[in-house]
């Protein structure tokens, strides 16, 4: 029997030396980085441990998407870095999924990956687990920093903190060859060497005549509208645009994730009169939003222009942080650069100091989009309250509807095409960042991931309302949920596949259509597997009764919602994109 060695660290007075792993530990933990989503493995195991043992949380998945996931969104949310840590080469391609999409999305995200010898790697000798991964990340994340030396790893993470959060967050990768975990020096040069990052995603106040612009224009509209997006939700200015927004009396458009910035059953919210107000404003205020394709890049048919690549006549203003934002699809007119918070101050101080006061926009402005709103709000309860026998899409969510206005503070996860424009129109959100989903690349996996990390953070129930597809992406993480006994309910809109589950094989050879799966598959068993909560719900009735329980007892459920297979469209709202879809008009 060997003597066990004393563990040393950093932040031990008595130890002469420290190494890699504790600076990596002591570096996260000083910049108050206390989670690590990961998948353990050579060289990063022993990093995991290490952590755990120095009081940080350490989540392990069972595929590094998801852990990326997770890390993306509880960036997303805490608006610190969620870190991922993966193995080598492959671990470090799951997870690079995830550091994309974070960064398309412009969530905060750090992906720290163990890497092979240099050496080796530089002359391609084939070393295990071999790949030259600082290059392949360059290029699909915000920045890519790589430490070589035990006495830079303060330096490197400090940079990756100021990378991920600064400016318009994103993703950063940090690449730590393996060689450095073992490195050792000084305990005390250690200490020294590390950086508590000051002030790292600064504040930008917007300059006091982009704010006059924007403000003189929205005084001359007839009609204006503000379109929130989830860069004014992770902004997390929520007092102030709410002022914003009942001061001026603007009627306003939350984007998928913006959701319950304000509640969705807000006076001024317009969701349900999005086909009317978007072609017809005449003064768009974006905040925290671009005028990508979920807006339909500012033109066409949607924003009331006569073809497809047509101007409507709208002028824009455009708030974001990132100055090269403006322009990127139609002109605008009057972009205000700085954090969301700044620039709704900056605003409301330019508007409190004009004498004569606001004048709220036009009341046959508002009345149209009010009458739109009730008769559409209307023609959505009277589908609501119908029962087919089997459920549908509406039926379930009418359940979800109300669950979720019952439990406002519940943290909503949704992916799949029907399963998710369906829940976005029907389930309305009443607090902020309480909608999670697919985001600016609609990307179907991260379900699981999400609901892990919205657990961990926050504390709350979540409530993940899946695609059968969806969730396939990452539903082995059942057993994480199950593992960390998280308050999670995952409900599966189970329609027996892809958009639904009617195709045929034309040829009538004996492979299903590409889209269809088993029949009748019993999602809840899968989670029985793991010691969670399944529940077959097969009526509205069944569904209500399960997620009540869910949602009182915080237990990890999984409920399998038969959804009538005839349900749904092709592609759920976007069939449009299909390039078959002009052929099919
Ligand atoms: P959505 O999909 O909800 O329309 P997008 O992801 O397209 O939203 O847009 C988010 C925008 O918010 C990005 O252009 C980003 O630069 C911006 N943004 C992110 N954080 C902030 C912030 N703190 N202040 C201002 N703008 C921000
Ligand atoms: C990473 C393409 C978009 S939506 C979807 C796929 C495969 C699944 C739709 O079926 P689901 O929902 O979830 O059962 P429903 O209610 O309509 O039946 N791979 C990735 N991302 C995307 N977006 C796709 C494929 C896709
Ligand atoms: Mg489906």
């Amino acid at each position: 029997m060997g003597t066990v060695e004393p563990q040393v660290t950093a932040t031990d007075a008595q130890s002469q030396v420290t190494d890699g792993f504790h600076l990596v530990i002591d570096a996260l933990k000083l910049n108050g980085i206390d989670t690590i989503f990961g998948l353990p493995g050579i060289p990063i195991t022993d990093l995991t441990r290490k952590a755990q043992a120095a009081g940080m949380r350490v989540i392990s998945f069972r595929h590094e998407q998801n852990a990326g996931n997770a890390a993306a969104i509880a960036g997303f949310l805490t608006q610190k870095p969620g870190i991922c840590l993966t193995v080598s080469a492959p671990g470090f391609l799951n997870g690079l999924t995830a550091l994309t999409n974070a960064t398309t999305n412009c969530f905060p995200m750090i992906l720290i990956s163990g890497s092979s010898e240099r050496e080796i790697v530089d002359l391609q000798q084939g070393d295990y687990e071999e790949m030259d991964q600082l290059a392949i990340a360059k290029p699909l994340c915000k920045a890519a920093f790589r430490v070589l030396h035990a006495e830079d790893i303060g330096v490197g993470v400090a940079r990756a903190i100021r990378a991920a959060v600064s400016g318009r967050p994103g993703g950063v990768y940090l690449d730590l060859p393996a060689k450095l975990f073992a490195q050792t020096m000084d305990a005390a040069a250690g200490k020294n060497s590390l950086i508590k990052v000051v002030d790292p995603a600064p504040r930008q106040i917007p300059a006091q005549d982009a704010v006059q612009r924007a403000l003189d224009l929205l005084k001359s509209a007839k009609k204006p509208l503000i379109v929130l997006g989830k860069g004014a939700a992770y902004a997390q200015a929520d007092a102030e645009i709410r002022i914003l927004i009942e001061k001026t009396g603007i009627p306003y458009l939350p984007m998928s994730m913006a959701k319950g910035l304000l509640p969705d059953t807000h006076a001024l919210c317009a969701s349900a009169a999005r086909s009317y107000v978007l072609p017809e404003a005449d003064v768009v205020m974006l905040a925290g939003a671009r005028l990508n394709w979920l807006l339909s890049h500012g033109k066409g048919k949607t924003w009331g222009g006569k073809g497809p690549k047509d101007w409507g006549g709208q002028k824009f203003i455009q708030i974001d942080i990132s100055p090269q934002e403006a322009d990127s699809n139609v002109r605008i007119e009057a972009p205000v650069v700085g954090d969301i918070g700044s620039c709704v101050s900056a605003l409301l101080a330019a508007i409190n100091a004009t004498g004569s006061g606001w004048a709220k926009p036009p009341a046959e402005w508002l009345g149209a989009i009010a009458e739109r709103k009730s008769k559409n709000i209307a023609k959505l309860a009277e589908t609501l309250a119908r029962n087919p026998v089997p459920m549908n899409f509406h039926s379930a969510l009418n359940v979800v509807r109300g669950i979720v206005k019952a439990n406002p503070e519940a943290i909503l996860v949704n992916e799949g095409a029907n399963a998710l424009d369906f829940t976005r129109s029907i389930v309305d959100m009443y607090q902020p960042r309480k909608r999670l989903d697919v985001g600016t690349w609609g990307i179907m996996g991260i379900g699981m991931g999400f609901s892990v990390a919205a657990a961990v953070v926050s504390g709350q129930p979540v409530i993940a309302i899946e695609g059968d597809s969806a969730f396939g992406f990452s539903g082995m993480e059942v057993e994480t949920l199950c593992r960390y006994n998280l308050p999670v309910c995952v409900v599966i809109m189970n329609n027996n596949g892809v958009y639904k589950g009617t195709d045929v094989n034309p040829t009538g050879g004996p492979d299903v259509a590409p889209t269809v799966f088993v029949k009748g598959a019993r999602y809840d068993k899968l989670m029985e597997a793991f010691g969670g909560i399944g529940v077959h719900a097969t009526n509205p009735a069944e569904l209500r009764e399960a997620m009540e329980e869910a949602v009182r007892s915080r237990k990890p459920t999984l409920i399998n919602a038969v959804i009538d297979e005839t349900a749904g469209t092709e592609s759920g709202r976007i069939t449009s994109l299909n390039p078959s879809s002009e052929k099919k008009k």
